[in-house]
């Protein structure tokens, strides 16, 4: 809402990330400071967050081991090189993150986001194939509507039209893409995971026979997507998805980047829903969202892969300036220590009836056509206005947040993904909120 007391700030310069800048530009939403499960904006009216920022906070904001770790390790290192040069803290966290992994996924890369993890992975797999004597295995399978950042490979293996269409010419060669599991007619309002879905899996047998497994490196997918409005996976499709990528010696890839650090329960939905990946990336929850990091994990086998050769020879040619950042370990390590001593990763599982009944009071509002809850995560669609879509899912959204409460919309739906300290009555609180915009809208 416009208001002539906010301090004027300059918003021509910053060109805003995903975001429709000119809209955006003449009516900001400034936030200005946080601290557990509330934002305070710039006209000091808090706001409950229902999205753990951008599916980060997960232990919520302002946590002082975090900020009191990040301040003393930049005043002792602010950085050191990891290229042929080392220091302590990124040693200590793999290991530290390779106790909580799904078994056997024990050496980690680092790196700086979500984007730059998946394109990690996706050259990790083109690499290990090369290594073990399976070159021709170049070709990547995605799924339709995946999001996994931004960069070329995540594009390519990605599956959301509006991400790719300007760059279609420039796309990696030899992707094919799964079909999506958003099945409104046989699943609208399941609880829980879907029933209907499994043998979309089945769909990856077809490209083996259409391109012959020996030519196929990887598939990539999200457990659960988060960016394209909350779509969950059927029941038995991830098991189904593990057993005919091993069965024609395809690496499986799970990009947790939304997923990991509890969001669904345990630390990682492999975990949750009981099927290991080979590979299997992370950012955002990693340092709770305060410095930019990303992570991949590999199996032991897969690393091992690399390790061949004259040792004097580098193994594998990637990576970042950044790939182990002092600062940025200095928050995952609090991070993480506070993830275990309030064991944060149960809380998804602990509130996941509570959080699935609150949310399921919104069905038989006007233009609700689905509700998917898992873990702390809920996606709530709409039909689209007669106007377009995404107008709904739009104006709901920023109905929410003049009610005092963030939510994220894609498209016609609203994704809501508090953080694992967030109590029933912050739930309550957000789905009242939620309630009285679907009514206006
Ligand atoms: N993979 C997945 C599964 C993601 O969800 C990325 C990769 C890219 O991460 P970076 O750190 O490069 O942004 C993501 C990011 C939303 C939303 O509202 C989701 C993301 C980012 C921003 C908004 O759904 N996911």
């Amino acid at each position: 809402m416009a208001n002539d007391s906010r301090p004027a700030v300059p918003v021509d310069h910053f060109w805003m990330p995903f975001t429709a800048n000119r809209q955006f530009k003449t009516s900001p939403r400034l936030l200005e400071s946080a601290e557990g499960m509330y934002y305070t904006d710039t006209d000091g009216r808090q706001v409950i967050d229902g999205t753990a920022g951008l599916w980060c906070c997960n232990a919520g904001h302002g946590r002082r081991e975090i900020t009191e770790a990040v301040s003393k390790q930049i005043a002792r290192m602010d950085f050191a090189p990891t290229f042929q040069m080392g220091h302590p803290l990124p040693f200590e966290l793999a290991e530290r993150l390779a106790e909580i992994a799904p078994a056997g996924l024990n050496r980690v890369f680092f790196t700086n986001s979500g984007s730059e993890s998946a394109d990690t992975a996706l050259k990790v797999a083109l690499a290990y194939q090369r290594a073990i004597g399976q070159g021709s295995r170049t070709r990547l399978i995605g799924r339709e509507l995946a999001y996994h950042g931004v960069g070329f490979g995540g594009i390519s293996v990605g599956g959301m039209g509006n991400n790719r269409k300007a760059f279609s010419s420039s796309l990696i060669p030899g992707v094919d893409h799964l079909p999506h599991t958003l099945d409104l007619t046989r699943n609208a309002f399941t609880r829980g995971l879907p029933e209907h879905g499994a043998e979309l899996a089945d769909e990856l047998e077809r490209l083996v026979t259409l391109h012959g497994a020996d030519n196929i490196a990887a598939v990539i997918v999200e457990p659960m997507s988060g960016s394209a409005g909350v779509i969950l996976p059927p029941q038995g499709y991830l098991q189904r998805l593990r057993e005919i990528t091993r069965k024609h010696g395809i690496l499986l890839i799970f990009d947790e980047v939304i997923t990991g650090f509890g969001r669904v329960g345990e630390a990682f939905a492999a975990q949750r829903w009981g099927v290991t990946p080979d590979i299997l990336t992370c950012a955002k929850g990693l340092t709770n969202g305060a410095v930019p990091m990303g992570a991949v994990f590999v199996s032991e086998q897969i690393h091992e892969a690399f390790m061949h050769g004259p040792e004097s020879a580098i193994e594998f040619f990637h990576g970042y300036t950044y790939s182990g950042h002092p600062v940025a370990c200095a928050a995952a390590l609090a991070t993480q220590e506070i993830y275990q001593r309030e064991n944060l990763f149960q809380k998804a599982i602990e509130l996941e009836g509570y959080w699935q009944d609150a949310l399921f009071s919104l069905q038989g509002l006007p233009n609700v056509t689905d509700i998917r809850t898992v873990g702390l995560v809920a996606g709530i669609q709409f039909a689209p206005h007669a106007d377009g879509v995404g107008k709904r899912g739009y104006e709901v959204f920023r109905q929410c947040f003049e009610d005092g409460l963030l939510a994220r919309a894609s498209g016609d739906t609203i994704a809501l993904s508090p953080a694992l300290i967030v109590e029933r009555e912050h739930i309550d609180a957000m789905v009242d909120r939620l309630a009285n915009a679907i009514r206006k809208n």
